[in-house]
């Protein structure tokens, strides 16, 4: 089990989207969650996001997944492969750790194999990212967030800066963890054959709620009302958009944003869509009912599918948003939210009486059938 050796409480009042840090040691002893070969395999998958970046002088190679790794050069190149945790159930358990966070701001484990000399170049990103480094050892310089760094484009699937003074300039070792927040340039070598683990959260953007947000509104036909004026006077302007119409277009506007159980299941819904694939595999055959109830009450637990997002409103536990999806329970099952919201196992020992609610049975083998929990072996 994966344990940080700090505060996380004392890390977000002083580093969360402030400023980078270096935690030496952040994990004690650690021993990678996956190994090389088992990365690789995953990068040849079809389905797995990955890349491969090499650099030969001041010259970048990149190619993206499905990767083969035949006459790679001995050095100066690195894979990666994003949102690991969907698809190795080891690597998905160095991110319980950092579950002191939201889920909902939680992105992906992105894990990096570089040889001596490999990296991405400097760049900027726009997540925060706790970069554990795994074995070998790495030279990590980050730089201070400014807003006129000069882009350079070494490939043109990277996007890269040209350089920048470092604030930070130090060699990671094994159980290290790197916090880089949002906009701070940062260009990590490795000195030797390396594993780095980045663990990404994601802030949502004001952009994509509101272009997500009128998505909804269309989908679920909220809104589909004309600017009605019977009262329209003639007039000599007639190029004139008059004050008092731009305000009663602006309040029809800002009227749909006014019912908050419709934005709660946009919000709900929204936050719950993954941004990277899901390996959700139908359980085949399906699963009946009282085989749900009996699993559990053998002891048995059930786990939640790596990367699947699952939310609810404290104030409103009985109403679930599961991958993008609404899903409703009888109100006196509420505590139903947090076992399968907040924790990634189930069993008959949290559930307790909630076992014996056909209506959570029915929704747990609906969710099992469709492959989103499945039996811990
Ligand atoms: C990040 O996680 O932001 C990185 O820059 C990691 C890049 C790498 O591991 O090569």
């Amino acid at each position: 089990m994966y344990q940080l050796t700090f505060s996380f409480e004392e890390f977000l009042a002083e580093f969360w989207q402030k400023k980078p840090t270096i935690i030496k040691g952040g994990f004690k002893d650690f021993i990678d969650p996956i190994s090389p070969d088992e990365l690789a395999g995953l990068a040849m998958e079809e389905e797995v996001d990955s890349r491969y970046v090499a650099k030969h002088g001041d010259k970048w190679d990149v190619k993206h997944g499905p990767l083969s790794f035949d006459n790679v050069p001995e050095d100066n190149w690195s894979f990666i492969v994003q949102a690991a945790n969907h698809w190795h159930e080891g690597a998905a358990r160095l991110i319980t750790p950092f579950r002191q966070m939201p889920n909902w701001l939680f992105d992906d484990l992105m894990i990096s194999y570089s040889t001596s000399g490999g990296g991405v170049g400097a760049h900027i990103d726009q997540y925060d990212v706790f970069i554990v480094q795994g074995s070998g050892k790495r030279h990590w310089r980050v730089g201070p967030k400014k807003d006129d760094y000069e882009e350079e484009f070494g490939h043109p699937a990277l996007r890269q800066i040209k350089s920048f003074d470092p604030i930070i300039d130090d060699i990671l070792e094994p159980g290290d963890i790197l916090y880089i927040p949002p906009g701070f340039p940062h260009d990590g070598y490795a000195i030797d054959t390396s594993m780095s683990f980045s663990i990404g959260f994601r802030s949502p953007k004001k952009q994509e709620l509101l272009s997500s947000f009128a998505d909804f509104v269309i989908a679920n036909e909220v809104g589909d009302v004309h600017y009605h004026n019977p009262e329209l006077p003639a007039r000599k302007t007639p190029g004139a958009i008059l004050s008092s119409e731009f305000a009663d277009m602006e309040a029809m506007m800002r009227s749909l944003l006014d019912h908050p159980d419709m934005m709660k299941k946009w919000m709900g819904e929204h936050l719950s869509q993954s941004r990277h694939e899901l390996d959700v595999i139908a359980a085949e055959p399906p699963w009946q009912q009282a085989e749900i109830y009996q699993f559990l009450e053998n002891g048995e637990t059930l786990k939640r599918l790596g990367g699947l997002r699952a939310f609810y409103y404290p104030e409103k536990p009985h109403q679930l948003y599961i991958n993008g999806e609404t899903y409703e329970l009888p109100e006196e099952c509420g505590t139903a939210a947090s076992y399968l919201c907040d924790a990634e196992d189930i069993s008959q020992d949290v559930l307790g009486k909630l076992i014996d609610h056909p209506a959570f049975v029915a929704l747990l083998t609906q969710l099992v059938n469709h492959g989103y929990w499945y039996p811990n072996e």
